[in-house]
């Protein structure tokens, strides 16, 4: 399937039941605030509760049917964000809460070991905070330096600075594949060569990047890439680590505890191999299964079809918004489906409450990337972030709910 029709697209809508069901303050839900967390299919409910009624027990430790029903769901799990990533082996694939504790794994287990004073850690100017305070602590603990790589009015990287951040100083260069508060994709590919140039080894937050693109970490030769199941249909609380089998392999456990260990005496504790040796404790087996489905889902529908759709979606709010004579935040070229704005002069927070009485969902704040806010100059955005099952009809309803916010406030 190459492009989406309107028949497609409320086939979609019916396998999401929150879609269907879910009314706010008497209006049908409109939710636009996909970035922050998308909704899930059926399928993706289904087996979490097929988990629960049929096979619930522990993985890699029961000699017993259910236990290895589990441990084939979880591993199987495992495999299956290998292929979508395309990563060379299955052990590269390591099972954590989502992209912050996968950023935060590579900082202490990764960077901490590794970096001293002297040593640099560059990221961007439009990155979360996520991808931000993880690098602060460990440069903190090291004595290593944090860089930054300035963006432009249009919230794009500046190719040119990136490159003059470069240098044989750079041991670790952190970045979104796609900003959540602007929707810039950076060119990574690119921007991963460059960085390996001079040595540094690159670490892609993909929280935003997953939903929407197809990621092959082998084409990008990427050193770690993460990404956060909720966003991209699955369930909360687990997400992906992706690392290189020889990085992830010299790095010591993140964590200690059950699982990740082949032989504990109070003297000596001999630690699992890849990937087990990341995982202390009981995981998050459900997350895992309903993470596949997730990923089955949407690689069913096709991100040529995600991406063709989720374009227009954009292009369509992107008019609108010049016509209400919003002021957008993010006019890079390459943009994902996402609209961050102001309206006047009146709060995001307020035009937001507002909007919800109309049953529209949009997030507004900061976006956990306060510097993005501070360079703009401005306190907050509005938020519009759609998905493959998001319809022009329902960016009609969020202009008209906008200019009913500008009524109050007149
Ligand atoms: N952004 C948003 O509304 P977690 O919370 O670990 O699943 O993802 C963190 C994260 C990291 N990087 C990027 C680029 C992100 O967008 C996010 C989460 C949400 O934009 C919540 S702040």
């Amino acid at each position: 399937m190459k492009t989406l029709t309107e028949a497609d697209i409320a086939r979609i809508r019916g396998e999401f039941p929150i879609l269907n069901t879910s009314t706010v303050k008497g209006h049908p839900l409109v939710y636009l605030d996909n970035a922050n967390t998308s909704q899930k299919p059926q399928c993706v409910i289904d087996a979490l509760a097929h988990y629960y009624e049929q096979y619930n027990a522990n993985v890699h430790r029961g000699l017993y049917e259910l236990s290895e029903l589990a441990t084939a769901a979880y591993e199987g799990a495992r495999l299956r964000a290998a292929q979508f990533l395309n990563a060379n082996n299955e052990c590269e694939i390591i099972f954590v809460k989502g992209t912050t504790e996968a950023i935060n794994l590579v900082a202490q287990s990764y960077a901490r070991p590794l970096l001293k004073a002297g040593d640099e850690v560059l990221i961007t100017a439009l990155e979360h905070h996520s991808n931000i305070v993880p690098w602060q602590l460990v440069c903190e603990q090291t004595g290593a330096t944090l860089r930054v790589a300035p963006i432009n009015l249009q919230g794009e990287v500046i190719a040119e600075e990136y490159e003059k951040c470069l240098s044989e100083k750079t041991k670790i260069v952190a970045m979104a594949h796609i900003s959540n508060a602007l929707g810039t994709v950076n060119p990574i590919a690119n921007m991963i060569a460059k960085a390996h140039a001079v040595g540094a080894v690159t670490v892609i937050d993909g929280a935003q990047a997953a939903p929407h693109t197809p990621i092959d970490v082998s084409a990008l030769n990427c050193d770690f890439y993460a990404f956060s199941s909720h966003k991209t249909y699955g369930p909360t609380g687990i997400g992906i680590l992706y690392g290189k089998k020889a990085l992830l392999e010299a790095m010591p456990p993140y964590q200690g505890g059950g699982e990740m260990i082949q032989s504990v005496t109070f003297e000596k504790t001999i630690y699992q191999g890849l990937p087990y040796k990341f995982e202390a404790g009981t995981q998050h087996i459900e997350g895992a299964i309903g993470l596949k489905v997730a990923l089955d889902y949407i690689t069913h529908i096709g991100f040529d079809a995600i991406n063709h759709h989720e374009h227009e979606l954009l292009l369509y709010a992107t008019q609108l918004a010049h016509e209400h004579k919003l002021r957008i935040i993010g006019e890079a070229k390459e943009k994902a489906s996402m609209l961050s704005f102001t309206l006047d002069n009146i709060h995001a927070h307020d035009a937001a409450t507002i909007l919800d009485h109309y049953g529209v969902a949009v997030r507004a704040g900061h976006h956990c990337a306060m510097p993005v806010m501070q360079f703009f100059q401005v306190p907050a955005t509005l938020r519009a972030s759609f998905a493959f099952y998001n319809t022009k009809a329902e960016i009609d309803i969020l202009f008209h709910a906008l200019g009913k916010v500008r009524e109050i406030f007149k």
